[in-house]
């Protein structure tokens, strides 16, 4: 099936949620035609739920089957962008398992270039798996060490899917931009930080946002961007019900996630970057986000931002807005991790993107090497700028 038979590869303002049986689709109207036509091509039943006038209409589309398969959900739906191959790759989004695995056949791959590195462990047991990437010889002792996080969210699944592919790049472009990247600095870069929601999500409830932690109350899971022990008690944009999306846990660090993986940040040498990455708000973000105290190094963070976008920009012409603090240009939030790093560890270049996408997850799978290539481009240009301003030295 061509990408133009897609239900969302056809038009790309169709947002479609859900889980399980039920996927709901938001479809401008002009193209409620061509949906119902690609559904019932794929034996799905679509009922219309309600119509806005103005802007769109609401379906709900009944699927196949109670997990997230190959014929079902919202990967059926852009089935085409979307089939899982054998190998590892980026024309499909992967459960946890295959993205470690990818990781350490990486390092089997490259043994004297990348090493697997536990950065912590989940409530279900499972590694915090990442790589340290790091050319050995003179020097590689005192390298600049960047941190990059994401999956902290499980339903942003393309954070992820681009972090693997930058890793690619890092591994085995021969771009000279990129093999800079990999000569530099030491790498501690971590896909998936909430790896039992990211499996959730991806196999039981597609919006889920949060860890897998049991309340008492019967409710699952904390938010872990609202967890880390830096004006946790503020608790904004968060909540105390153990029910809510935004629960911040019953304490600072009572997820195993964030407490695992902060003490393995802590212990990071010569930490000069950390990059933390969200999806979908198309922005770049600097500490802090619960209040607009600018940092000592702001006008640094804002000109250096800038400019990293810029390298962004020429890729796909895609313009992220910003960059300013969380609090001022997204919505104040306390608990967050970059906060957290910045005040606690004084890393002078803190970021947080929120990258592309106009449905969550289901940004389609065929969009993973723009938005890899974007990013890949965005951290090229953060070395290079950051230099120029005296970081990363
Ligand atoms: O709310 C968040 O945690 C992030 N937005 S998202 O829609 N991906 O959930 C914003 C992260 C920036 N703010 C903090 N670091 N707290
Ligand atoms: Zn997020």
């Amino acid at each position: 099936m061509e990408t133009n038979e897609s239900l969302v590869g056809a038009n790309e303002a169709v947002f479609v949620w859900g889980s399980g049986r039920v996927l709901h689709a938001l479809v401008p109207e002009g193209q409620l035609g061509h949906v119902r036509a690609t559904l019932r091509q794929r034996n799905l039943t679509a009922t219309l739920l309600q119509h806005d006038p103005d802007t769109d209409f609401n379906i709900k589309v009944h699927t196949c089957g109670n997990h997230m398969n190959d014929d079902c959900t919202c990967i059926s739906i852009d089935k085409a962008n979307s089939r899982r191959t054998k190998e590892f790759g980026w024309s499909a989004y992967y459960d946890v398992d295959d993205i470690y695995a990818y990781l350490r056949n990486m390092s089997a791959r490259y043994p004297t270039l990348a090493a697997p590195v536990v950065g912590g462990r989940s409530y279900e047991g499972r590694d915090i798996l990442g790589l340290r990437v790091r050319k050995p010889g003179a020097g590689a002792a005192n390298k600049p060490a960047i941190f990059i996080e994401s999956g902290i969210h499980a339903v942003e699944w393309i954070t992820s899917a681009t972090i693997t592919y930058f890793i690619n790049e890092l591994l085995t472009s021969n771009d000279p931009n990129i093999t800079a990247l990999r000569e530099n600095f030491d790498w501690h870069i971590f896909p998936l930080v909430n790896p039992d929601g990211y499996h959730y999500s991806m196999n039981e409830d597609i919006m889920w946002r949060k860890t897998r932690s049991r309340s008492p109350n019967g409710c699952f899971g904390a938010d872990p961007n609202r967890n880390w022990d830096y004006k946790w008690d503020l608790a904004l944009n968060a909540s105390s019900d153990p029910c809510d999306n935004r629960y911040t846990g019953p304490q600072p660090f009572s997820e195993v996630e964030t407490r695992t993986l902060a003490s393995y940040i802590a212990a990071v040498e010569n930490l000069q970057a950390y990059l933390a990455f969200h999806s979908n708000a198309q922005m770049l973000l600097v500490p802090y986000s619960d209040s607009k105290e600018h940092l000592d190094n702001y006008d640094d963070l804002i000109q250096l931002g800038k400019a990293t976008l810029e390298y962004g920009r020429k890729v796909n012409g895609a313009k992220y807005d910003g960059v300013g603090t969380a609090a001022e240009m997204l919505y104040p939030a306390s608990g967050g991790s970059m906060d957290w790093v910045r005040h606690t560890l004084h890393t002078p270049l803190v970021y947080t993107w929120e990258l592309r996408g106009w449905a969550l997850p289901c940004w389609p799978a065929a969009r993973i090497p723009a938005q890899g290539d974007e990013v890949t481009q965005m951290i090229h240009g953060l070395t290079v700028e950051a230099r120029k301003l005296g970081y990363l030295k």
